[in-house]
């Protein structure tokens, strides 16, 4: 009997990892399962941590690094989690990576032959499919854009997700698109949202399968080059009501707009933008995944109190320097009547060229231990 189950979910920035862990996470605690489960990020100070900690998931996070570029941190956080008592651990990584079947899947199951690995699932976004498949025009860096390509390619199920924004025609288009560029690949379609088609991809999970089996032959120089052209930051912002209490949720969507309206000023391709708000054990999210769309606000009520705390991750297409700027600048924007900002934690960093603990050539193969070639 293994001593637990480990379900990986990528797919890019935005394309609802988070959201569908939530999902599974309890979904399986419904069916009576222990599960854990393990984010990933470049820096501390994260959203997806404080958002599965609201949903009563436990959680670890692996921060300063991502899983491939550190295999022990990523290998500690799956064993303690086991140490927890849970029998499932769902864990998402940076959503900048790739090559991981070589540099995670493969080496886990190689050195951890009691952890059975499922299938590993990618989700995609329905306005990356046609630009990762190279059939419309992309504002991204050709290097991201090679990074979204190889997720897709390395995937062993591949799930189209958000289908709650598409119309029926729409769907089969794009998931057609994938089935007809990797032949033979299960193409799934689910809403992370809505719920939709997840009973269907966990029973496919649940029926087994080999997990990494599509290693492909990753370029490392476009890889850090896609990756350097993201700006990356993380910042944690302490607010203070200036009177007994305020209501912390319109500062928080003021700042997300004024970041909103600087990100088009510089043309600057949004990855990922959310920020979290907690007040008295209450949070309020809002998201921004591409440049052209919207604000997305699940809950918009009031949050009032005394005090906030406002977690801000953004990864955008431009030089960290910058988006710090324009980030220090949208936070000193909601400083008025109602509320200040007494502290201001912030880590903005462009990410290192990926050197990850090991990468696997082949299925199987055993021993690749170093970094890229
Ligand atoms: N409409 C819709 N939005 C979704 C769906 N899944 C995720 N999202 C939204 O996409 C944004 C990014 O989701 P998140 O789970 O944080 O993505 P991650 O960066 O891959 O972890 C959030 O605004 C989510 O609410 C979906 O199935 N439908
Ligand atoms: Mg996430």
């Amino acid at each position: 009997m293994p001593a637990a189950r480990l379900i990986l979910i990528g797919g890019f920035l935005g394309s609802g990892k988070t959201t569908l862990l939530q999902q599974l996470a309890r979904r399986l605690s419904l069916r009576g399962r222990t599960v854990g489960t393990i984010v990933n990020d470049q820096a501390p100070g994260l959203v997806d941590t404080a958002l599965l900690h609201g949903c009563g998931c436990c959680v670890k996070e692996v921060a300063g690094s991502c899983f491939c570029c550190d295999f022990r941190a990523f290998e500690e956080a799956v064993q303690s989690l086991i140490g927890l008592g849970a029998e499932i651990v769902l864990a998402e990584p940076v959503g900048s990576c790739t090559d991981l079947a070589a540099t995670i899947l493969q080496p886990l199951k190689d050195l951890r032959p009691d952890i059975e690995v499922a299938p590993f699932t990618v989700l995609v976004s329905p306005e990356h499919v046609r630009e990762a498949l190279g059939e419309s025009e992309s504002e991204m860096h050709p290097g991201t854009l090679y990074i979204l390509r190889m997720q897709i390619a390395e995937a062993d199920r591949l799930l189209l997700n958000k289908i709650d924004l598409l119309s029926a025609p729409e769907r089969a288009d794009l998931t057609g698109l994938l089935r007809g560029s990797f032949p033979g690949r299960e193409v799934g379609e689910i809403s992370a949202r809505s719920g939709d088609g997840i009973d269907v991809w966990m029973a496919d999970l649940d029926a087994g399968g080999d997990a990494g089996a599509h290693i492909v032959e990753v370029n490392y120089d476009r890889y850090a080059e896609g990756e350097a052209a993201l700006g990356w930051l993380n910042a944690i912002v302490r607010l203070e009501a200036t009177g007994p209490e305020a209501d912390f949720f319109p500062p928080a969507m003021e700042m997300m707009e004024r970041l909103h309206r600087a990100f088009r000023e510089h043309g600057a391709p949004v990855g990922h933008v959310k920020a979290l708000i907690e007040s008295g054990g209450e949070q309020r999210a809002a998201n921004l995944t591409d440049l052209d769309g919207g604000i997305v606000t699940m809950d918009q009520t009031p949050l009032r109190g005394a005090r906030a705390t406002l977690i801000l991750n953004a990864r955008v297409q431009m030089p960290a320097g910058i988006l710090e700027t324009v980030a220090r600048s949208a936070i000193h924007g909601i400083c008025g009547r109602a509320v200040r900002t007494p502290a201001t934690e912030f880590r903005c960093l462009t990410p290192a060229r990926p050197e990850p603990t090991y990468r696997y050539r082949a299925p199987g193969s055993s021993g690749c231990a170093g970094g890229p070639q």
